[in-house]
């Protein structure tokens, strides 16, 4: 029986910051798992360097399932980002190396794929409504089916979603302190629904259109957003209302058809329960690499299927090729896909993480190879240190600190 040889994190910079875990085993395979929590990478770090990786010495790779158990239930301390995003990296390692030894991609451990391929939105954003159209019509022309809209909402300094100046990420991870963006609902919900209006004016209703709110709104708001959009038939609107407020969405649901999708800082099957039992949501936006792997995001798919509520897993550019990887196997495995976003990588990324998932025709497809398919250059990750970096807070006009 093989066993686990080496569990060591690197933590580097090739553009932004990400965690991976490399585990070795005594015949020879490496398994990769993403361990990366945008502004608190060092967290994740620590608790795999201290808590879990003197545990994975000396195990067995392949008892996916009892080694999850083992560090869950082990910990005594439940859910939280923190812990069910170093298990994740654990468990996508795990499954990287299973795939080795049967010398099968994972997609086909999972059931094989239950369709052709995984369709990804793309994200569009804008200054204004014309720099938002430009950019939107260059999904298209990449054969996106499918692209979120941003734009900037006049009269605040900085919206989210809105790159502030040409080839910047929208996020303006600062170094020393958290960049401060601005909000006010008010604005916000008047201006909001022009934007869908000019998309569709422009392209017509043959593509679908999300929007993230980003937490923002209070639950009677988003009722609001949500009807007024019903006429532009949104695709999903995402995280209208702080996450972690399930009760909400009764609100939000009771007033309009537009699709929701909420999730993307949640972290079990547990922190969603109430959302897709009783029906609240349309889409879950939890990840492999935040919600403890494929093995804890499996299932909560599968709760999900008995319900209706179909999978729309959070894929921004924090989340390593490793993660998108798992991600696309997972998507193309389970009976309740809805849609996968993909924001990309940027280089110097591609010189680190070696990825071979395809792009066509707005679809993506994971590598047909053994495992994950993401070859992890550890040599090149040690070029770009870790640098420190903080995500933005927000104040409201009056300077109260509001929802990111
Ligand atoms: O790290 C935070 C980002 O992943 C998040 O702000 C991106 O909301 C996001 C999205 O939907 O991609
Ligand atoms: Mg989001």
């Amino acid at each position: 029986m093989a066993r686990i040889t080496d569990a060591r994190v690197v933590v580097s910079s090739p553009g932004r910051n990400y965690v991976t875990l490399v585990v070795e085993t005594s015949d020879g395979l490496v398994g990769v798992g993403d361990a990366t929590l945008n502004g608190r990478e060092l967290a994740v770090a620590s608790y795999l360097r201290d808590h879990l990786c003197p545990l994975l010495t000396g195990r067995d790779p392949a008892r996916i399932e009892d080694t999850w158990q083992y560090l869950y239930k082990g910990a005594y301390w439940r859910r939280g980002p923190v812990t069910m995003t170093a298990i994740a990296a654990v468990d996508v390692a795990l499954w990287d190396i299973k795939g080795k030894v049967a010398g099968l991609p994972v997609y086909q451990l999972l059931g094989g794929a239950a369709r052709d391929g995984v369709m990804v939105y793309g994200h569009a954003d804008g200054r204004d409504v014309p720099e938002l159209l430009d950019r939107f019509a260059e999904y298209l022309d990449q054969g996106y089916k499918a692209v979120r809209i941003q734009a900037a909402v006049p009269g605040l300094a900085k919206t989210y979603g809105v790159a502030p100046r040409d080839g910047l990420m929208y996020e303006p991870a600062n170094s020393n302190l958290p960049d401060e963006g601005s909000w006010e609902s008010s604005a916000y919900l008047d201006f909001a629904p022009s934007v869908f209006e000019a998309v569709r004016d422009r392209f017509g209703f043959g593509v679908h259109l999300l929007h993230d709110v980003h937490h923002r709104l209070t639950p009677i708001e988003a009722a609001r957003l949500g009807k007024d959009l019903e006429p532009f038939r949104p695709f999903w609107i995402e995280d209208a209302t702080p996450a972690e407020d399930q009760s909400a969405f009764r609100t939000i649901r009771a007033h309009t058809t537009t699709p929701l999708a909420v999730g993307e800082v949640l972290n079990s099957i547990w922190d969603v329960q109430t959302l897709i039992t009783e029906r609240l949501i349309d889409y879950v936006r939890t990840s492999v690499s935040h919600t403890g792997g494929i093995s804890h995001l499996r299932k909560l798919y599968s709760l999900a299927e008995l319900y209706g509520v179909r999978s729309g897993a959070h894929g921004a550019g924090d989340l390593s090729p490793i993660a998108h990887a798992a991600a696309l196997h997972l998507d193309l495995a389970i009976p309740n896909f809805g849609i996968q976003e993909y924001m990309g990588h940027r280089d110097p990324a591609g010189e680190v993480f070696r990825t071979s998932y395809t792009f066509d025709d707005g679809h993506m497809h994971p590598a047909d190879l053994p495992g994950i398919g993401v070859e992890f250059d550890e040599a090149a990750a040690g070029r770009f240190p870790y640098e420190p970096r903080y995500l933005p807070v927000n104040r409201r006009l009056d300077g109260t600190v509001h929802d990111w």
